[in-house]
């Protein structure tokens, strides 16, 4: 028995890099495939080695400290939310992707790449997020703007890069780690919504532990997220919510809404509102819909 942290998976076979920092490629017992068990990138496993022409297995999960359904990893510490001058930036997925990160103690960081190609859009995306206390970094992985202070605050963290195809996931992590990765042209202008990394890879160098992940522009709500406890994973809103004149309010119409008045003097950030009303109301429908 030996333990590693599995760093690819696909087709069944999984690489796990074992505490010596050998690879290993093995398969995963059935009976995680029977307990609807999927053994995710960044997991801790124990396993037996591959011996001659029998092929190792990996026969335990270890608990996991974090877990995302999309991208699917385990054990991330912390989520680089990746925008971009282009393609344009889509924050309801980067607000999906916060509500992910606040379930679960990863910290969450927005960079705004290819700041080269112009317009001083990473400052918009800065102050409405300044507000829910999430940093936002302007980048360029072109020009190297940015990347030290990036690279400093993924130290000690296993980090995982989320976002949009095309916003340059790849060609950030080859700036900071030096490995090559494939990257792409073109794909996201003719809009044929293919990404250029198909799989999720871990890679370990030069101190980072990072996650290159494919893009993806759907993202559902956590499953076990009820309506009423998305707005509790909005850190913009809670200074405000107590002083709503309903105790349940939810942000939506109610009168007195705190949340509401916070937005319009500029204290919140009114798109951060109006999408959240969004995922309220999506979340409210779903619900009547499993009850209906
Ligand atoms: N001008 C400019 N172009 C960049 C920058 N970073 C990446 N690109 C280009 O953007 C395109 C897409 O980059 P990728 O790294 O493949 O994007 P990705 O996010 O990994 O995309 P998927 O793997 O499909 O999710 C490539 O042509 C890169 O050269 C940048 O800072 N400035
Ligand atoms: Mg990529
Ligand atoms: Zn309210």
């Amino acid at each position: 028995m030996a333990e590693g942290r599995i760093i690819e998976g696909r087709g069944g076979l999984y690489t796990v890099r074992d505490t010596g920092g050998n690879r290993h490629v093995l398969r995963a017992k059935n009976r995680f495939r029977r307990k609807n068990i999927t053994p995710l990138v960044g997991d801790l496993v124990v396993f037996t080695p591959t011996r001659g022409e029998e092929h190792g297995w990996i026969s335990e999960i270890l608990p996991r400290s974090s877990q995302s359904i999309r991208p699917p990893v385990a054990n991330i510490t912390q989520l680089v939310i990746t925008l971009a001058t282009e393609p344009p930036p889509d924050l309801m997925l980067a607000d999906k992707l916060l509500l992910f990160a606040f379930g679960q103690q990863i910290v969450p960081l927005i960079v705004v790449n290819k700041v080269d190609m112009g317009p001083p859009l990473a400052l918009e995306i800065k102050s409405a997020y300044d507000l829910a206390g999430v940093p936002v970094l302007p980048l360029s992985a072109q020009t190297g703007e940015g990347l030290g202070v990036l690279k400093a605050s993924m130290a000690g963290h296993i980090t995982c890069f989320a976002g949009q195809s095309g916003v340059g996931k790849s060609t950030l992590i080859m700036a900071l780690t030096g490995i090559a990765l494939e990257t792409g042209e073109i794909s996201w202008k003719i809009k044929r919504g293919k990404q250029t990394t198909r799989h999720i890879s871990l890679i370990e160098q030069g101190g980072l532990q990072v996650l290159d992940t494919p893009g993806f522009s759907m993202l559902d709500l956590p499953e076990d997220l009820e309506p009423e406890e998305i707005s509790l994973r909005y850190p913009d809103f809670t200074p405000y919510s107590a002083q709503c004149r309903f105790s349940a309010c939810l942000h939506d119409q109610e009168p007195d809404c705190a949340v509401d008045k916070a937005a319009r003097n500029g204290q919140i950030d009114p798109g951060r509102l109006a999408r959240y009303r969004e995922l309220l109301n999506h979340g409210q429908e779903k619900r009547r819909a499993r009850y209906d």
